[in-house]
């Protein structure tokens, strides 16, 4: 079969025939599903690699499974972001300050024991936070790493007083666990990846901004690392530097966003679909309902690359806020 498979998905199947834990598992499969070009001769291919990665997903729900992840958040909304940092660092105030989840914010080191979701808006999408508990060289609940590995993005929550030390306890912590960071945005850097290691983007951020010295703190940091990590200072108290950081977030998810509209009918603006950048008419298809793509005559589409109303066939390439009209 020549489906033109790049060097990344070839990475992807390794990862896969390595895997040991369903959550390195479902963690490849969902790699190979990202870099598998998306074209007709690879529909099949597409379909059986959904089969499995929704397969897995229910996996931990099964009862009396023994393995398996009894962890696992499903996932929601335009995607995933584990939050990741020591002890104290200030996550579970994001989570309060971001979305309508009432994680426990305390002062004791190891507040937060459970994985915990809430969702926060950008613009009109909706990404899910997961707060975790703490990692740190004393003790990490060993499940946080499965959360990391599906997760679609890491965002590392450091103490402003103390950034430097944060980033590399995580990464070295991380790292032991072959999950490797890159900062959102650029490229990975070879070189900071192990062998085999798991990459993983990471948007950096520091809290506690509304305290003197902590932007110095990050400024700092950021030139003794010239430039490779920027830090992002942001307050869970006053607010500052939030609405930059949902917009780097979602930058970072690398999303589009999809309006479907039926003929004859305005689109739907309330709730896109958001699929991955580089998604075509026919992964829409899928999306919207699981027997579209084999029902699917042709579709319209309004919006950049297009004339108003054109019509394109299943492999057009989407961009973000396009309205698409699918004709059975
Ligand atoms: N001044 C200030 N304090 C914060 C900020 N974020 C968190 N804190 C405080 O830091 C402590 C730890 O916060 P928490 O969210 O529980 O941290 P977690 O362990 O990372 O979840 C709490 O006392 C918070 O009130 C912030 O942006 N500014
Ligand atoms: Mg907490």
């Amino acid at each position: 079969m020549n489906a033109n498979l790049t060097p990344e998905y070839r990475r992807a199947e390794q990862q896969l025939r390595e895997a040991r834990t369903p959550a390195d598992k479902l963690a490849a499969l969902e790699e190979m599903l990202r870099t598998l070009p998306k074209h007709k001769g690879t529909d099949g291919m597409q379909a059986d690699l959904r089969g499995r990665i929704a397969k897995l997903r229910k996996e931990p729900l099964k009862k009396g499974a023994r393995s398996g992840f009894t962890h696992a958040v499903p996932r929601e909304g335009a995607g995933q972001v584990a939050l990741v940092g020591p002890p104290n660092s200030g996550r579970s105030s994001l989570v309060v300050a971001l979305t309508h989840a009432t994680p426990e914010v305390g002062r004791y080191p190891f507040t937060t024991l459970e994985a915990t979701p809430g969702m926060m808006r950008f613009e009109d999408v909706l990404i899910q936070l997961v707060d975790l508990p703490p990692v740190s060289s004393q003790h990490v609940e060993p499940w946080v790493f499965d959360l990391v590995r599906v997760a679609d993005l890491v965002w590392v929550v450091l103490d402003g007083d103390s950034p430097l030390e944060g980033l590399d306890e995580v990464r070295e912590l991380l790292g032991r666990r072959k999950l490797a960071l890159y900062p959102a945005g650029l490229a990975p850097a070879v070189a900071d990846c192990p062998d085999g290691a798991l990459q993983k983007r990471a948007v950096v951020l520091a809290t506690g901004a509304d305290r003197a010295g902590v932007r110095e703190a990050c400024r700092a940091a950021d030139d003794l690392l010239e430039g490779r990590w920027p830090i992002l200072p942001v307050s869970a108290v006053t607010g500052d530097g939030l609405d930059l950081l949902r917009q780097r977030t979602f930058e970072a998810l690398d999303v589009i966003r999809i309006y479907s509209k039926q003929p004859g009918k305005p689109p739907d603006r309330a709730a896109p679909f958001t699929l991955p950048r580089g998604a075509t008419v026919a992964d829409l298809a899928v999306r919207i309902h699981k027997d579209l793509l084999a029902q699917m005559k042709s579709a319209r589409v309004w919006g950049s690359g297009v004339f108003d109303g054109q019509t394109v066939q299943r492999e057009h390439v989407l961009s973000d806020r396009d309205v698409v009209e699918i004709h059975e």
